[in-house]
């Protein structure tokens, strides 16, 4: 039998609502990925709010599908590092057809990727696949959908802290199973190098889509 519980909604005026969503509306549009950051340390229980935030997303049936691991260790970073480049270089040179490397070009994106060092921390996301109870395999449902809103929530958490973020996709990127040590049903989903900007950081001029250009309204 389902238990049920009261639940009080967030209550605001009108004028307030108005206030609210267009600052968190301008909240968010400031936030911009980084590629290059101060090698400044984050403190351990700011790092472990922002995770408990992205813990807070919906997900299927509430299986909540998701691990992050942590990274700060110099020797695991060196080795995520040397296992991406490795993958990337052989992706920009090899495997990415020509009009993918044309997309990037505005963003100045090559295999070198120095960040995965600097960076005082990695998050790697994993979406957990399916569970074992003994012999029973229970899958999960939307994995995909859950942990990308996961993710949506720690992205904008660590903006709201100060912090800047990447999201980047190695590819492919199985390895960060076998250096992190993660089980079979735990698949990596995405690296998330979190820090203090580098000083005086540039970012692509890039513009975002027109309130028009992205709703429709019937
Ligand atoms: N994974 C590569 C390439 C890359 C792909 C997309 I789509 C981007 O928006 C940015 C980069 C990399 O991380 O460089």
């Amino acid at each position: 039998m389902p238990q049920f519980i009261p639940y009080h909604p967030l209550a605001f005026s009108a004028g307030d609502q108005a206030a609210r969503a267009r600052e968190f509306y301008e909240l968010c549009s400031r936030r911009r990925t980084v590629r290059e950051y101060s090698s400044r340390p984050i403190v351990r229980e700011l790092l472990e709010t922002l995770i408990r935030t992205a813990g807070t997303a919906p997900s299927g049936a509430n299986k909540q599908p998701w691990r992050f691991v942590i990274v700060t260790d110099p020797a695991i970073k060196h080795e995520i590092r040397l296992a991406v480049e490795k993958e990337e270089r052989e992706s920009y040179e090899h495997r990415m057809p020509q009009e993918w490397l044309d997309d990037l070009a505005a963003l100045g994106t090559d295999w070198h990727k120095e960040f995965l060092e600097i960076a005082p921390a990695l998050i790697v996301v994993f979406s957990i696949e399916y569970e074992k109870e003994g012999e029973i395999t229970r899958k999960n449902y939307y994995v995909k959908e859950s942990v990308g809103i996961a993710v949506g929530f720690l992205l904008a958490a660590i903006h709201n802290a100060g912090l800047v973020s990447l999201t980047h996709t190695p590819s492919p990127m199985n390895f960060l199973q076998k250096i992190l040590d993660r089980p079979a049903n735990e698949r990596p989903f995405l690296l998330i190098p979190v820090g203090y900007a580098a000083e005086n950081v540039v970012v692509p001029d890039i513009k975002r889509k027109s309130l028009e250009d992205i709703a429709l309204w019937k």
